[in-house]
């Protein structure tokens, strides 16, 4: 877990080999997919760090009359591992693959999140 413990001088906009790496080895994505995952991202998330805020005002976006505020909460406390606010892009394809393997969440949770997630960067 070290890519994701040793974060302090990490320039998040950048996916380093030693993240190609760490995520290869903890998902089944490919090298491929995962340098077009992290495209997609920092399309979005320009700074490589995704905030909560941006984070519910998208799903907002997507689903306006949904309670977004706690789902979300939920979401992306479970998520951002290292407890700093926001959610990188390790944590972001952990979440991902997480998603992919269904675990822990009840089928609305993994329905709803995943919708947003394809939907933002797919
Ligand atoms: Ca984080």
């Amino acid at each position: 877990m070290g890519a994701l413990l040793e974060r302090d001088k990490k320039d998040f906009r950048v996916l380093s080999e030693e993240d190609i790496v760490f995520l290869l080895k903890n998902t089944t994505f490919t090298r491929q997919k995962l340098i077009e995952q992290h495209k997609n991202f920092i399309r979005d998330c320009p700074t490589g760090l995704l905030d909560k805020k941006t984070y519910i005002k998208h799903y907002q976006d997507l689903y306006p009359e949904g309670k977004a505020q706690k789902f979300c909460n939920q979401i992306f406390e479970k998520f951002d591992i290292d407890k700093n606010g926001k959610i990188d892009f390790n944590e972001y394809i952990l979440a991902m693959f997480a998603l992919s393997q269904a675990i822990d969440l009840n089928g609305e949770e993994i329905g709803a999140y995943t919708s947003f997630a394809v939907t933002r960067y797919s």
